[in-house]
């Protein structure tokens, strides 16, 4: 065996090797049962007692050098190999990104926010207050008397003991004349609760109403408060229009409904105080009147939003309400 050839040969595999597996495969060519060291090793009992030592000696060398050769070539194939795959886990920074969702607020919760802040710069205090009411609070305050028909009409939910769901905020209205007397402008907002359960309506719906109690209080005061909102709301001017209806705690009352590209919607509900409203809270109607008015946020909500599904507001589907 030509000793300088097997030194050649083992050079250029190791300059071809390109992966641990190229290694490990020049370790069995070499080194293994049958490998070309090996099997020189196993030539050495073959020679003159002489000849032994010095070809023992090249042999080692042999071994010496593929040793080196496997650290120098281990380091240079680790390079290589994970220069490979940082170059695979590359990422282009200059690709656009995808659409990212920041989350957001719910649509009836910015159409609450809209509408409380634009009565609140306009002086009204934002009340808030119990859903779980009184039937004195949510019925009897309000003219609608036991055995009144308009009791059926709010398909209550009743709990125990007189306790009830609220159907309408006006209960807050009531417990802030108690608590800042008059006069008094006021906006308040929540939650309502009906048992009608249908595809136009759900037993938990939003209710704004708002209040105004002063001296000297008008229907023409009323009807420039709802139409100024009105405009501002929609942003754009309205027809508006004040259509006689009943109300048992508002006399007179009226629905008011503005002009869409369908016709005439009924938009709100609103009226002028009763005075036995008034005096069961404990304030004098020769001396003081007020207007009250009430309105679905839902409904608001849809008509600003272009939502065309009510449904869509209680499905929490991101892809519906977010960024809406
Ligand atoms: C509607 C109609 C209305 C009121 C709510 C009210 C409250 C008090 C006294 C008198 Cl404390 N009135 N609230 C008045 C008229 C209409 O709401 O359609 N709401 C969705």
């Amino acid at each position: 065996m030509d000793l300088a050839k097997l030194k050649q040969e083992l050079k250029k595999d190791f300059n071809l090797s390109k992966s641990s597996e190229d290694l490990q495969k020049l370790k069995v060519k070499y080194l293994g049962k049958k490998g070309k060291i090996t099997d020189l090793s196993k030539t050495l009992g073959k020679l003159d007692q002489k000849d032994r030592p010095i070809v023992g000696k090249k042999i080692n060398q042999i071994k010496t050098l593929f040793q080196d050769l496997v650290k120098s070539s281990s380091k240079r194939i680790e390079d290589f190999e994970l220069d490979n795959e940082i170059s695979k886990e590359t990422v282009d920074v200059s690709l656009p990104v995808g659409k990212i969702f920041a989350g957001g607020l719910h649509p009836i919760t910015k159409t609450i926010d809209k509408i409380c802040s634009y009565f609140s710069a306009k002086g009204y205090l934002i009340e808030e207050g119990p859903e779980i009411e009184s039937e004195y609070y949510n019925f009897d305050a309000l003219n609608i008397p036991e055995n009144h028909p308009a009791r059926d009409m709010h398909d209550t939910f009743y709990i125990d003991s007189g306790k009830l769901l609220r159907t309408h905020t006006s209960p807050v209205q009531i417990r802030s004349i108690e608590k800042y007397n008059v006069p008094l402008k006021i906006i308040c907002p929540g939650k309502v609760y009906r048992s009608d359960s249908d595809p136009t309506h759900t037993p938990m719906f939003h209710q704004i109403e708002g209040l105004l109690i002063d001296e000297n209080v008008n229907f023409g005061n009323l009807k420039k408060e709802l139409i100024d909102f009105l405009n501002y709301f929609f942003a754009k001017k309205l027809d508006v229009r004040f259509r006689p209806s009943y109300f048992p705690f508002t006399e007179p009352s009226a629905e008011v409904d503005i002009m869409d590209k369908n016709g005439w919607l009924e938009i709100m509900g609103c009226g002028m105080v009763h005075p036995d409203v008034l005096e069961m809270a404990g304030i004098d109607s020769k001396k003081y009147s007020g207007f009250a008015f009430g309105l679905g946020i839902e409904r608001m909500a849809k008509l600003d939003y272009s939502i065309k599904d009510m449904r869509v507001l209680f499905e929490n589907d991101l892809k519906e309400i977010s960024g809406s």
